[in-house]
Parts: structure tokens; C-alpha cells; sequence
């Protein structure tokens, strides 16, 4: 425990929500036929199901609900043809009203193109801020400065200082301050190049170069985008776009990279780890606390004071019987992948978790959080702990936290928590079944230990056929797609094809809740694919982390290339977003097809106003990174669309 002088106290944003009387009577007042239409439209997580259900009869708003609400959605936004970047605006391109220039004179291509543009640096600004404060965290460790911080990889930390030419021969906490120091340089390194992307084959190196998209720094692609998107600057869409690739190639190889190598620099590089899954993880006696959001940072140390005996001990003078710590979306995944802590779904479950009525706090920091979870959390006496200054939410809880107070700061929260369990209200509780048995922390470490040591069993394995190829399956969740069914069908339908499906994020808990992450989902693979799981002893689809972990997916493909001596853009592999909708999906999606991957969207961006756009993207990108988009909602036909594509790669390496 810590002296208590750095202890800060929760304080309420703004107002206690009160939920909407009237909106709430008219959803309960619903036909049940109806509730049942809608239940059945919706997921197919079954649990999410009676969640749902109970939502609907108990007028608790969703997402679901909002979309419906949203609906028709304005066709100029979601076509892309609209602009508000400036006062001159707001624009929209309609054609038959003789409108075909903004007043500025953008055209239907710059606009659409700007606002993709957009919105892929918001996704690459995102991770790589992310992966900054984890970088930052790791200099305070290696200055001696932070909470409850410490090296938990040593061997991991040595090797990527090596990478970069840092003396190794001395203690590990200086060889911590110097490696900090050189990750926090990639984002405004002024040597031209980053360092990571030297972790590329050659021959994808050597195409970003031609190319001319091999990024100079992280943060500086991020704030030249923006600049190009300021009215009277970018002015040609396919000029636009290619910087897009750029700049998603920073985040990828850059700020991801960071975040999650520095992230096992502190936490441990994941190992194989079995756990349990669902919104059955929830536990009726004991206090239950979600952990939401993306940063490792303050969950590790949450994790860390509810293990404590004195907080353990104050849960059972508050009438609980222990503490039981959840997981959601990807500070969720990262929980899972090195403690196996369970979870209890992915980003549409973040509101039914609360429907449960035995959630006691919900802590959360940043990304992908619904702004409108104080407001399910009135419904009943779950608290919504904000910790990040980036992400105040009115309605919630604030405790500030830091590197710096971390062990305070989880103290408070965790005491927040258990001291709310005495004010649920028993008779509303509804916990709606039995969790999932999962495996996950698939690390390229932990596969390349599971195949003996090198990846070369797997690459005989792709080689001889027995499987076929890779699919990187990643992503979110999102109301046009019934949720689960893009990621779940896909993966199903791969595996069976013997490809194996390596995820992160919500694509990996949806597979998860599915049942495909243990080692006995392989009776669902093909025979090829399923004998090599049998006798490694993994599943079929392979949990390898969260969102910023997709950047263990392009490791793992540097490493596969390289054992083959190719390029990626070679090999028999595919990236998938089935059910995407965030802007870091858009740059995630990006730097797959910069570096040489072949991926397939299930949501359309909004870029159909521009017919151009499409074909360079669906396309024309072929031409200069030798992979391209395309966009499929129905996952069976996206599974077709990478059998051809992976059939195409084998013959073409004559394998
Ligand atoms: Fe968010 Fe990472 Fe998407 Fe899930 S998958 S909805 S971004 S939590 Ni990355
Ligand atoms: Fe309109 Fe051009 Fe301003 Fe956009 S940038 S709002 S198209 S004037």
C-alpha cells in the first residue's frame, strides 16, 4: 500500500446522469415480437443475446438502439461528399443541382480523399500517442521515477536495445532509460527514417522507398497529413491517399510497435494463457470491476491493488467475497494475453456488461468508449471511473492517473469500486449464463516457442500445403454487421479451408465468445490445418493481442518473409476488418496493404462518391505497393475473395 499522501480523490464531471424516463417507457412498452426481431438482428454472442433482450424490456438504450435512431443516415456524409473543413463550408457534391465543386473548388475526388485522409491520421494519431505514453513510462523507469513500475522482460528489452546499437553490457534500468529515449525519437526523429522499419524484409523496404512512402518520423506524418488536408493544400486525391499510406505505415511500424513492445518491455511478453470469456464472467458475490479502453498502463496496476490483501480484505468487510476483475475490448486483451484475466466481451458488450446490474465500477482510459456510458450506468449503481485528461466524461468519476501516482491512483479507484458493491440492488441483477473456455497470448515469441523454436515448421507447413496460408483477422464491431457474425463466420470459414487465422482486438474476443480460440475448435479446421494444431497443440485461430498489437501481425510477417527470403506482398497471407468502424482500423487497414497484405473490409468506407478513389484504392494501389483493398460485407464472400487470393500467391511462389 502506498502512504496515502499522493492519494487522489474521485471527482464527479459535470453531473450525475439521470437516464431518460420517457425513452426508457417507450422501448419496454416494445411487442415482444418485435424485442425477439431485433434480438435475433443483432448478435450472435448468445449471451449478448438475453442481455439484449433484458435491455429492451427494461428501456436500457444501446447502440443498437441509437443506430436505429440514426437511420436514414445523411447519404452525402456517407458517401464522403460532404465538407465542413472550413467557414467557406459546409460543402456537399450534388451533381444533378449542378453542384460539383465545394466553394473552394474542391471536387468530389479531393473531398472524399480528404476526409479518408482524415480520418486514418485520426487513427494513426490515436495508437501512436498511445505507444508515446508507454514509451514515457518506460523513461520514468529508467530514471527511477515512476509507481510501481518495472522491468518485467529483460531478455526482450536487451534485444530490441541491440536493434537499435544501445550497450547492453550494464544494468537493465539504464539500458531502459536509453532505449526510451531512442523509441520517443521516432516520433520526431529528424534522421529521415524510422528505425522499426528496418524490421521489414528488404524487398517491402525497398518498395517503400520507390514508393516514396517510407515514413520520416511518426509524429511527423501525422502532422503533415493534417496539413495537407487544410483547404488549399492537398489538391490531388491519389497524392493525398499515397501520404495516407505514410503516414499509416508511422503508426504500423512505429507508434503501434512501440506501444506494444514497450508494453512487454514492462508487462511480460504474453505466453499461452487459458482464461474465460463472455458476460457469464461476471460473478453474483463477488465486487466485479470492468477494465475498458486500450492502455496497459493503469489496468496492470488495478490489477496489481486488487490483488492486494487489504483491499482484498476490505471487499469482505463490504460483503463481497472477493474481487473479480474483467476485461473489455482491448486494455481487456492486453489483461487477457499476459495475465489471463477474463473477459467479458468486446466493444458492443461495453453496454450490456453495465445491464448486468452487478457491475460495480467501470474503469476506463481512452478509445472506443461510448461517451454515453455514465448515462446505461444510471440506470443503475454502477460507478464510470474516468482516469485519462484526454478523456474526461461527464457523468463519470474522475481519478486522475499518471505514471507517477499509479499505485495511488489504483488504490482509489479499486476502494471506489468495492465500497459500491453494498449499493446494488439484488433483485435487478442479471447475469445471463456460463462463460467460455478461451486460450490466448500468441505472441511471435509464444508461436515461434509453441513450433520448437523457429517458424520453419510453420513455413514447411505452408509450403507443403497441409496450410494453405494466413489471415490476419482484425477489427471492430459495428452496427451495420450483426455483431460477431463477419469476424466469426469468416474465421470459421477460413480455418476450414486450412488458413490460419491469427487476430487482435474485437475480431479475437468475438472468435473467442465463438469457442475458436481453444486448441479443441481445430475439429472445426481442415484436415491439413488441423493436424499441425493437434500436434503443436494450439487453435486454429491464434489470439495475438489488441488493436496496437496488430503490430505483432506485421513482426510475424517480416519474420515468415524472411525465412522464405520475400517480400510480404509475396506471401500466401490476407488481412481482414469484417467488421470495422473506427479510424484506427482505417490506418491499420492502410499500413496492412503498404506492407504488401491483401485486405479485405466488411463496412464501406465513406468513399463511394468517388469513383477514382475507389479504383486506387481497390486497384490502382496494386501497382505501387503490390496489394490493394477490397470491400466485402458478406464474410462468406470474403472468405472467397482470400482463397483466390492465397491460391494466387502459392502459384505464384510455385509452391
Ligand atoms: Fe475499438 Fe481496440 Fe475496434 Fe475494438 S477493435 S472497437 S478500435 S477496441 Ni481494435
Ligand atoms: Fe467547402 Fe472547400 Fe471549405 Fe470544404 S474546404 S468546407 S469544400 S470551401
Amino acid at each position: 500500500m502506498s502512504d496515502g499522501t499522493k492519494k487522489p480523490k474521485p471527482q464527479l464531471v459535470g453531473e450525475r446522469m439521470e437516464t431518460c424516463e420517457l425513452d426508457r417507457a417507450k422501448m419496454s412498452l416494445m411487442n415482444p415480437k418485435v424485442i425477439h426481431e431485433k434480438v435475433e438482428e443483432r448478435t450472435i454472442d448468445e449471451l449478448a443475446k438475453k442481455t439484449i433482450e433484458h435491455c429492451l424490456k427494461e428501456g436500457i438504450e444501446t447502440v443498437w438502439d441509437r443506430s436505429e435512431m440514426q437511420e436514414p443516415q445523411c447519404k452525402w456524409c456517407s458517401t464522403g461528399l460532404s465538407c465542413s473543413r472550413c467557414t467557406m463550408g459546409p460543402c456537399r457534391i450534388i451533381p444533378e443541382r449542378n453542384r460539383v465543386r465545394g466553394v473552394c473548388g474542391a471536387d468530389a475526388d479531393l473531398i472524399v480523399a480528404r476526409n479518408l485522409l482524415d480520418m486514418l491520421t485520426t487513427g494513426a494519431a490515436a495508437h501512436s500517442d498511445h505507444g508515446r505514453e508507454i514509451a514515457e513510462t518506460l523513461l520514468l523507469v529508467g530514471k527511477g521515477e515512476s509507481s510501481g513500475y518495472t522491468i518485467k522482460d529483460t531478455e526482450k528489452l536487451f534485444a530490441i536495445a541491440e536493434e537499435y546499437n544501445i550497450p547492453t553490457d550494464r544494468a537493465a534500468i539504464e539500458v531502459a532509460h536509453d532505449l526510451a529515449l531512442a523509441f520517443l525519437d521516432e516520433f520526431g526523429t529528424i534522421k529521415g527514417e524510422l528505425e522499426l522499419c528496418r524490421r521489414a524484409p528488404d524487398a517491402t523496404y525497398a518498395i517503400w522507398e520507390e514508393a516514396g512512402i517510407l515514413p520520416r518520423g511518426i509524429d511527423r506524418e501525422i502532422v503533415e497529413a493534417m496539413h495537407r488536408v487544410h483547404m488549399g493544400v492537398g489538391a490531388h486525391y491519389a497524392n493525398m491517399l499515397l501520404h495516407g499510406l505514410r503516414t499509416a505505415l508511422g503508426d504500423g511500424w512505429g507508434g503501434s510497435m512501440i506501444g506494444t513492445e514497450v508494453s512487454d518491455i514492462l508487462f511480460g511478453t504474453p505466453t499461452p494463457v487459458e482464461s474465460m470469456m463472455n458476460l457469464g464472467v461476471i460473478k453474483e458475490d463477488q465486487v466485479n470491476i470492468t477494465l475498458h479502453g486500450h492502455n496497459p498502463m493503469l489496468s496492470e496496476m488495478i490489477v496489481e491493488a486488487a490483488e492486494s490483501e487489504v483491499m482484498q480484505a476490505l471487499a469482505k468487510k463490504n460483503g463481497a467475497t472477493g474481487i473479480n476483475l474483467i476485461g473489455l475490448c482491448c486494455t481487456g486483451n492486453e489483461l487477457l494475453m499476459r495475465r489471463g484475466i477474463p473477459m467479458a466481451g468486446n466493444h458492443f458488450n461495453q453496454e450490456l456488461v453495465i445491464a448486468t446490474g452487478a457491475l460495480d465500477a467501470m474503469i476506463v482510459d481512452y478509445q472506443c468508449i461510448f461517451p454515453s456510458l455514465p448515462r446505461t450506468a444510471s440506470c443503475f449503481h454502477t460507478k464510470i471511473i474516468s482516469t485519462s485528461q484526454k478523456a474526461k466524461i461527464p457523468g463519470s468519476y474522475y481519478v486522475e492517473f499518471s505514471p507517477e501516482n499509479a499505485t495511488e491512483a489504483a488504490e482509489t479507484i479499486v476502494m471506489t469500486a468495492v465500497e459500491n458493491f453494498k449499493n446494488r440492488i439484488p433483485e435487478r441483477i442479471f447475469i445471463p449464463g456460463k462463460p467460455v473456455a478461451v486460450t490466448a497470448g500468441f505472441s511471435v515469441e509464444a508461436i515461434t516457442k509453441a513450433l520448437g523454436g523457429t517458424l520453419q515448421p510453420l513455413v514447411d507447413a505452408i509450403a507443403s500445403g497441409k496450410i494453405r496460408g494466413a489471415v490476419g483477422i482484425v477489427g471492430c464491431n459495428n452496427p451495420k454487421i450483426k455483431h460477431d457474425y463477419g469476424h466469426v463466420t469468416l474465421a470459421k470459414e477460413l480455418i476450414k479451408h486450412d488458413i490460419l487465422c491469427v487476430e487482435t482486438g474485437c475480431a479475437a474476443v468475438a472468435s473467442g465468445k465463438a469457442g475458436l480460440l481453444t486448441p479443441d475448435a481445430c475439429f472445426l479446421a481442415g484436415d491439413g490445418l488441423k493436424g499441425i494444431c493437434k500436434a503443436v497443440g494450439i487453435p486454429p485461430v491464434l489470439h495475438m493481442g489488441s488493436c496496437v498489437d496488430c503490430s505483432r501481425i506485421l513482426v510475424l510477417l517480416a519474420a515468415l518473409a524472411n525465412t522464405l527470403g520475400v517480400g510480404i506482398h509475396q506471401l500466401p497471407v490476407a488481412g481482414a476488418a469484417p467488421e470495422w468502424y473506427s479510424q484506427k482500423a482505417v490506418s491499420i487497414g492502410a499500413y496492412f496493404v503498404a506492407s504488401g497484405v491483401y485486405t479485405v473490409l466488411g463496412p464501406m468506407p465513406n468513399i463511394s462518391g468517388s469513383p477514382a478513389v475507389i479504383d486506387l484504392l481497390t486497384n490502382g494501389l496494386e501497382g505501387v505497393v503490390n496489394a490493394k483493398f477490397a470491400v466485402e460485407p458478406d464474410p462468406l464472400k470474403a472468405a472467397e475473395l482470400i482463397i483466390t487470393h492465397i491460391e494466387e500467391k502459392r502459384k505464384a511462389l510455385g509452391i
